[in-house]
């Protein structure tokens, strides 16, 4: 039997390119690059590529972007002698690194870390600006502006990372190198270096909301292909006038979860879902080597993590020891 199946196919009806609302009065910049099809993209998105709106922002935002990068390339490539082989060979290792400890705040030379904070300054910069430029992009078009505060909380973990904790710490040489591999062993030192972050609740509250994420995810986007031959996809509609497609997504989970969500509300537990993972991650990152030394001890004293028998001799905590790193 013929069935409309919908997880890889997708109908592909193309109407003439459309270029968008009209751009108000204020807006100094047009809309660029012209518009137009591309078929294989349309079979997992829309078909039409462009107009594409850059604006001062936009522009602004990919220059600091392309310093970065640029910066970061050349740092790697010099590292391995400027051999374009190695290089291509060794990327994924390769790494442009904070200061050393010696430096703390300071402005070091550009061998010693000098590139890396410049790095750090553009990339920011970039960051930043195309954070305006959602935002302003969404209220040209009269939108609310979700998309640019859940940016914002992805925003909050990396300057946490890279920026707020280093100040707070007195050293640059807290923050995250940038490279492939380097920032994963970053990433596994940090996590030794202050006693096994799994005892750090809010790494815990950022996990829940990232699996959570990834379920809400699953659920939804199956929710809505499996109502789509009744045209739930159309989602506005069957928030504001529930039809057949909404009606039967809300009684299937009802049946099987005894509750379920609205056409509206799926979408706020989507957003809080994704926005609290670096919200809250953010808050465990800040907390770790200023407030905490170490999660263990801390999950111990706190009744999280047991108190393990004396069966061999103590053994003190590295970090606490005269000479160890700050
Ligand atoms: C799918 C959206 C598209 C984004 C992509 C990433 C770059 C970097 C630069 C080579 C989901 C584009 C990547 C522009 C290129 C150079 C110099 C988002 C999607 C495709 N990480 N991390 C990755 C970043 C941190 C961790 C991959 C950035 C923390 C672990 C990629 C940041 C910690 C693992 C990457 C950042 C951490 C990764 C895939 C900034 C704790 C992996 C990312 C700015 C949170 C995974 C080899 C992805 C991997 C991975 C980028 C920060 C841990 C290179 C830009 C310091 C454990 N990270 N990361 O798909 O395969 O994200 O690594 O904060 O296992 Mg990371
Ligand atoms: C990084 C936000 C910044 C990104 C921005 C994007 C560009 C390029 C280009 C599109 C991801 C900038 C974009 C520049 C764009 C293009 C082309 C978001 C970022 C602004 N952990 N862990 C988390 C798990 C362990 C550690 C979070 C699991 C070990 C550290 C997450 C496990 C150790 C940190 C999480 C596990 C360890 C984290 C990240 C399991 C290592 C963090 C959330 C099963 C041995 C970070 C509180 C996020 C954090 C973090 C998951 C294990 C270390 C929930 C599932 C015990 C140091 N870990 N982790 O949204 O917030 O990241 O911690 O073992 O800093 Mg972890």
């Amino acid at each position: 039997m013929a069935q409309y199946q919908n997880i890889f196919t997708r109908v592909q009806v193309r109407g003439p390119a459309y270029a968008g609302v009209p751009l108000g009065q204020s807006s100094t910049w047009q809309r660029s690059g012209g518009s137009g099809f591309n078929h294989l993209l349309g079979k997992i998105g829309d078909a039409q590529i462009g107009p594409f709106y850059l604006g001062y922002l936009g522009f602004l935002s990919l220059a600091c972007g392309l310093v970065a990068f640029e910066i970061i390339g050349l740092n790697m490539w010099a590292s391995v002698n400027w051999d374009p082989v190695q290089f291509v060979r060794l990327l994924p290792w390769l790494a442009l690194e904070p200061p050393a400890p010696s430096y703390g705040l300071s402005i070091p030379p550009l061998a010693q870390g000098g590139w890396w904070l410049m790095t750090g300054f553009f990339l920011t910069a970039a960051i930043l600006l195309w954070w305006l430029r959602v935002y302003r992009r969404a209220r040209a078009l009269g939108l609310g502006t979700h998309t640019a505060w859940a940016f914002a909380a992805a925003i909050w973990l990396y300057l946490v990372l890279g920026f707020i904790r280093p100040l707070l710490m007195g050293c640059w040489c807290e923050a995250v190198p940038f490279g492939i591999f380097p920032h994963l062993d970053w990433t596994a030192s940090f996590s030794l270096r202050y006693g096994n972050l799994f005892y750090n609740p809010f790494h815990m509250l950022s996990i829940v909301f990232l699996y959570g994420s990834a379920v809400l995810f699953a659920m939804h986007g199956a929710t809505i292909l499996a109502v789509g031959r009744f045209g739930g996809e159309r989602e506005v509609e069957q928030a504001v006038d529930r039809g057949t497609a909404a009606e039967r997504a809300a009684i299937f989970w009802r049946w099987t979860m005894g509750y379920n969500a609205t056409y509206e509300s799926i979408h706020r537990w989507a957003w809080w879902f994704a926005v609290l993972c670096p919200l809250a991650g953010g808050i465990g990152i800040l907390l770790t080597g200023t407030a905490v030394d170490n999660w263990f001890l801390w999950a111990v004293k706190h009744g999280v993590a047991p108190i393990y028998p004396h069966v061999f001799p103590a053994v003190p905590d590295p970090a606490t020891l005269p000479g160890a790193p700050q």
